[in-house]
């Protein structure tokens, strides 16, 4: 059973998210997607989410790549989360890339996966401006 990971805000989720998603869990058996709080976005990210951490968890649920959601509430807990939820591989978009390299050093596959062109929450935003 390979276990899969990744970290994301997923607001206003968009195919952009799903594309991720599907080829995230195509990596492996069980997918866990780590939400950022809101507490998280804001402090850390700087990023006010139009849906509150309880919605977007909702729709993230009914995603059928999706096995399991919890909270990301700093950066620093992406290493014990790689032995506490015995993951394989460690997969983001590659707007990362390199950035969490270091999660090799914990025993994990690090993959960086291409963003789905011209769509994000900061355009929809913009778009709907
Ligand atoms: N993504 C994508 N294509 C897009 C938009 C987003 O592949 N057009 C991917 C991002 O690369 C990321 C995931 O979807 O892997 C979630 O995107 P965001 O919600 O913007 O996540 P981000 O704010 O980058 O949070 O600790 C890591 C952070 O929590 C990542």
């Amino acid at each position: 059973m390979r276990r899969i990971i990744t970290y994301g805000t997923f607001d206003l989720l968009h195919y952009g998210h799903i594309n991720l998603l599907r080829r995230a869990k195509a990596l492996g058996d069980y997918l866990i997607v780590v939400l950022s709080t809101d507490e998280f976005n804001w402090n850390e990210k700087q990023k006010k989410c139009y849906f509150t951490y309880e919605q977007r968890k909702q729709l993230l649920e009914a995603i059928r790549y999706v096995d399991l959601v919890i909270p990301e509430k700093n950066w620093e807990q992406k290493r014990t989360d790689m032995h506490e939820y015995h993951i394989d591989t460690f997969v983001m978009g590659d707007d990362w890339k390199g950035k969490f390299d270091f999660l090799k050093e914990e025993g994990v596959e690090v993959v960086y996966l291409p963003r789905t062109p011209e769509i994000s929450t900061t355009q929809i935003k913009k778009d709907l401006k």
